[in-house]
């Protein structure tokens, strides 16, 4: 942390928020870059506080892991080296399998399955947050993750010997089923992980393959839909706690806004997207019935190992989603 970002942190503690009062400077880390949808919906979310407060809050967004890598974005916020952050959910599943649950492969696969999936999981997620001194504000899904290779790939046997873009353990675990070689590479980092064949595929949305350029690296984009993960925003309690009612409510009816523009926008991209790799060379393909018969029983089995992981918590979500 820069010395000038620990004087504002302390600073806002020391007036604390008084909205009609000093006026506030935060710092907000966000992993992906200005391209994405998600990084737009953060910029809207922020200048909309930033109105709705009349000026007092001002939020300087550092986008694509700038300020602060996406590893240490959830640790920043607790330790309030930034006052608000966005971080990918199941990124923090090794911290705990709850928040992993988005990433699960097959378990839900529509917006409308996320959306169940979202409601039934998010009372827990706020909870392991608060415990760490983190406030959720809202979250948004990226379009459903599909497959980028150039293999001509039927059955998950012409998977074999990949080496696989991983970006939570959920993904590694996947490539570890299918026997490929998985390795961490963050968004940012893409391109030059394929150019020095680090990583030959992956699995992600069309929004980060477009952002990606992919096409410089692959040619097939495999629609298999395989689940809807989400990205969260989130704020440190003790600057939420030293804000005053008001603002704390304009900041609860921004994130309200922001949960359900993102969402919106996530749900336009999906085909908007497949497009863009459309025009830019890549084939688009809708996935071999062999294939997707595979994959889901790979799904039916890191569903059930996940909720075995989860313990009681992971069992009453998937109760509460099935419902
Ligand atoms: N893009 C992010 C997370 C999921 C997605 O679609 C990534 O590839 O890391």
């Amino acid at each position: 942390m820069t010395r000038l970002t620990t004087f504002a942190a302390a600073l806002a503690l020391t007036f604390g928020a008084g909205a009609a009062g000093a006026q506030q400077s935060w710092n907000m880390a966000t992993p992906y870059p200005d391209a994405t949808f998600h990084t737009q919906n953060v910029r809207e979310f922020v200048e909309d506080i930033n109105e709705a407060t009349d000026g007092a809050i001002e939020v300087q967004v550092h986008s694509a892991g700038s300020l602060v890598e996406h590893p240490e974005i959830k640790r920043a916020v607790r330790t309030q080296q930034v006052q608000m952050g966005e971080i990918f959910i199941s990124l923090l599943g090794n911290e705990n399998p709850v928040f992993a649950v988005d990433s699960v492969p097959f378990l839900a696969t529509s917006y409308d399955e996320a959306e169940r999936l979202w409601e039934a999981s998010r009372p827990k997620i706020e909870e392991l947050l608060a415990e760490d001194g983190i406030k959720l504000l809202y979250a948004v899904p990226w379009p459903a993750q599909g497959l980028y290779t150039n293999r001509e790939v039927d059955s998950v046997d012409d998977l074999e010997g990949l080496s696989f873009r991983a970006y939570n353990a959920t993904t590694s675990r996947l490539a570890e089923l299918l026997d490929m070689q998985a390795t961490q590479v963050e968004v940012p980092e893409i391109p030059q992980a394929f150019s020095t064949g680090i990583i030959n595929a992956m699995v992600t949305s069309p929004t980060t393959g477009v952002n990606s350029q992919a096409w410089d690296f692959v040619d097939n984009f495999y629609d298999i839909r395989a689940w809807i993960p989400k990205n969260m925003v989130v704020i440190n309690q003790q600057v939420w706690d030293g804000l005053d009612e008001d603002t704390q409510d304009a900041i609860l009816t921004a994130a309200e806004e922001a949960e359900e523009r993102g969402w919106a926008m996530s749900r336009e991209e999906a085909d908007k997207q497949k497009a863009a790799l459309e025009d830019n060379g890549m084939n688009v393909i809708e996935p071999s019935e062999t294939l997707v018969e595979e994959l889901n029983a790979i799904g039916e089995r890191m569903t059930e190992e996940w909720i075995e992981d989860a313990g009681a918590d992971g069992r009453a979500i998937i109760d509460a989603y099935r419902e």
